[in-house]
């Protein structure tokens, strides 16, 4: 917390710190005049004052300019009572101190009672204000996370009640309501009533024991394992920015797993992560190495079906939970990529998930089960092996499996179809994997916002049960009647002070939880909340900012893989290299996938080709085996094309791959003209942190949009 605190208290702060050790009396005197100069000034013009490094994220709670509101503000909310239990309500009381400081200029008092007019009373069900009210079967209804919040009238004083059945669901609704008042909402007729869309909202970490993060690229791993059981007081402000979104879990370590993490000593670091995330609603997992039996448990195997590899999870798992009582569970990446798994002792993927589901069974604990598998001699399309792999296990998996699939049948590139497991394995609760962290799209370097890729997956209609049966639907269990949903993000925080590297990738995070937690809303609703809670609520700036981050997904696209190119990539996974022909493995490289020739480009995947499209329900089958039926979009996707072919808008497919590149070049450099003109608009660190990357980011979209039209022309003769 302390750094949180710098961060968001600003200049003033320090400067009082620094008066305790002047020595002098005289020079504690001039200090002391110097310190009363910048607290007023502070007061006089709050924002201008702030340290801006992005530390904060969206919970800077800056004053609200505009007066009449403020004041409806103040008058509405002039104190606070809160009635849960205490370790939740501590961080709640905290969090409204903190917040309705910052919004409305004045310390709002803790009141025991409701005392007087304008009462905010945030309580769980069982406390005496709220039970008093008689919203019980409501709250019921919205469950332990969901939450109410509205106007009432408590013994004649005015108040808004900010309720839930649960402890947590008053924490979300506390965050809520400070988003409210953040992004300026009329607050006079409140009727709030919302509960979470997925049971477990999950970011998972890629990060090592060493603290190194796999495709991260904002620094080193928040956990600091070296240190544990120690903990970082940052933990507390990485938690409160989950909390604040509504994400209730959290896998610390990488799925490329170290068994290491499952010994006694990582149990017990593990244990401290989770004892400072618990208050704010964040049950801890880790990521299972499927060989520990063998590496730190001393067996000779670790067959799943060996009564003694069994029993050594089952010991592992009660020992853990004596640690954690309330451990999330395992996430499993087995037989993908070199790790581990079940299928190394003739097993079925099932064979070894309902193993690890027995052992935290008794527990109550789940499986995430991860279907991102491409062995190669499953078919030769690499797009196709998870769906034959899985598809047919449909309905062998114990209860607290859940199959945690990426949104993408390939791996997180900047556009593919659906995963066709989706909606394919109707008694198999089936968890999305969303990627936070930029792998494919631009790292920490490139602004792109992602919310518009995962409502494009989640809105798509899979047609599994007729029309409407969107992925969202069956992500949320309401398709096909799941007992437990989940949804995943692979993480992009890391030690940056910024949290994210980019401070506009903040909003990648902020937009995976606003999804995992109501995946009907949309990309603008999102990026409007997050700007004026992190930039501005001046409503020019807040639109600029708006425009800018909702065509970055597509200028990207367009400077890297337009048309349903995909995997034009290698190296660090950075920039494009369509050249790759990565003599390792075929599906590694960029030119199985693009299989540019003479005659044409891309990769077949029609019953003429690989037959991908049958994975899919019809009528989506159908009209992907047909590229004049198939979105343009992901044309070479499915489709193999002459170089001729003719697009809708009249042009060849060269020409329309030249107007892609040429268009995504011109998107960056617009973005970077658009950030220039708000220089002034919002505060000048951020400002010119940000203006640096757009340099890079179109700098790099001219030179990719190059290097793929030079490559690509050798084929074309064009
Ligand atoms: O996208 C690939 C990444 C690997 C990652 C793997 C996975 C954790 O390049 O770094 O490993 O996916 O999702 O398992």
């Amino acid at each position: 917390m302390a750094q949180g605190v710098a961060g968001s208290s600003a200049g003033g702060a320090p400067a009082a710190f620094s008066v305790q050790n002047v020595a002098a009396g005289k020079m504690a005197a001039i200090a002391i005049r110097l310190l009363q100069t910048v607290v007023l000034a502070l007061a006089a013009f709050p924002s201008a004052a702030w340290a801006e490094d992005g530390y904060d994220l969206w919970l800077r709670y800056a004053p609200i300019e505009n007066a009449t509101q403020r004041d409806t503000y103040r008058r509405a909310i002039a104190g606070v009572v809160v009635q849960q239990s205490p370790a939740t309500a501590a961080i709640v009381s905290k969090e409204l101190a903190r917040g309705l400081k910052g919004l409305l200029g004045t310390e709002v008092p803790a009141w025991t009672s409701v005392n007087g007019d304008g009462a905010l009373v945030v309580g769980t069900a069982a406390s005496p204000i709220v039970s008093a009210l008689g919203w019980g079967m409501v709250l019921k209804e919205l469950g332990p996370e969901g939450f109410v919040i509205r106007g009432a009238q408590i013994g004649g004083r005015r108040a808004i009640v900010v309720a839930s059945a649960g402890d947590r669901g008053a924490l979300y609704g506390t965050f809520h309501l400070l988003r409210l008042l953040s992004t300026g909402a009329p607050i006079a007729r409140l009727d709030v009533r919302e509960t979470p869309r997925h049971q477990l909202r999950l970011l998972n970490h890629w990060d090592n024991l060493n603290g190194s993060i796999e495709r991260g690229y904002a620094g080193r791993s928040l956990w600091k394992w070296e240190e544990l059981p120690a903990i970082d007081p940052r933990l507390h402000d990485y938690a409160r920015a989950n909390a604040s979104l509504g994400l209730n879990g959290t896998v610390l370590n990488n799925v490329n797993a170290n068994a290491r993490s499952l010994t006694a000593e990582y149990i017990a670091k593990a244990a401290a992560v989770a004892n400072a995330l618990r208050p704010y609603g964040l049950k801890v997992y880790l990521s299972a190495n499927f060989a520990a039996p063998t590496s730190i448990g001393g067996l000779a195997t670790a067959d799943p079906l060996d009564p003694s590899v069994q029993k050594w999870w089952k010991d592992k798992a009660a020992e853990i939970y004596k640690a954690i009582p309330d451990f999330g569970g395992f996430l499993v990446k087995a037989n993908s990529e070199g790790q581990p798994g079940p299928q190394d002792y003739k097993r079925t993927h099932a064979d070894g998930a309902n193993m690890l589901a027995d052992a935290v069974k008794p527990h109550g604990g789940v499986v995430m089960w991860r279907a991102f598998v491409y062995d190669a001699s499953v078919d030769p399309d690499r797009t196709k092996r998870a769906y034959m792999e899985f598809v047919p296990l449909d309905g062998t998996f114990r209860d607290n499996v859940i199959v945690q699939t990426k949104n993408g049948p390939l791996d997180f590139m900047p556009r593919e179809p659906y995963h066709p497991v989706f909606g394919a394995m109707p008694k198999t609760p089936n968890a999305v994997e969303l990627q936070i962290t930029q792998e494919y799209l631009g790292h920490s370097t490139h602004l792109v916002y992602l919310a518009p890729m995962w409502k494009e997956f989640l809105d798509t209609d899979t047609f599994v049960k007729g029309p409407g049966s969107t992925v969202a639907k069956i992500a949320d269990g309401t398709l096909q009647g799941h007992r437990v949903t989940a949804i995943a993000g692979v993480a992009n925080t890391g030690s940056d002070q910024n949290w994210t590297g980019h401070h506009f990738a903040a909003a990648n995070w902020y937009a995976f939880g606003r999804l995992a937690w109501n995946s009907s809303l949309t990309s603008e609703a999102i990026a409007g909340e997050w700007i004026q809670q992190t930039w501005s609520r001046a409503p020019e700036t807040v639109q600029a900012i708006s425009t800018l981050m909702l065509g970055s997904r597509e200028a990207f696209v367009n400077y890297t893989m337009p048309l349903g190119l995909h995997h034009l990539i290698g190296g660090d996974h950075y920039a494009v290299m369509p050249e790759n022909d990565d003599k390792r493995r075929l599906d590694w490289s960029a030119t199985y996938y693009h299989r540019a020739d003479a005659k044409g480009v891309g990769f077949d995947r029609t019953r003429a080709g690989s037959g991908a499209v049958d994975q899919y329900a019809r009528p989506n089958a159908d009209r992907w085996n047909d590229p004049r039926t198939t979105p343009e979009n992901l044309l070479l996707w499915f489709h193999h094309l002459p170089w001729d072919y003719r697009l809708k808008s009249g042009q060849t497919l060269w020409q329309g791959l030249v107007a892609h590149y040429q268009k995504g070049a011109e998107q960056a450099a617009a973005m970077e003209t658009a950030w220039t003109a708000l220089k002034g608009a919002v505060d000048a660190e951020r400002h010119a942190a940000v203006a640096e990357r757009l340099r890079t980011q179109t700098t790099d979209a001219a030179a990719w949009r190059d290097k793929c039209l030079a490559y690509f022309a050798q084929f074309s003769g064009r």
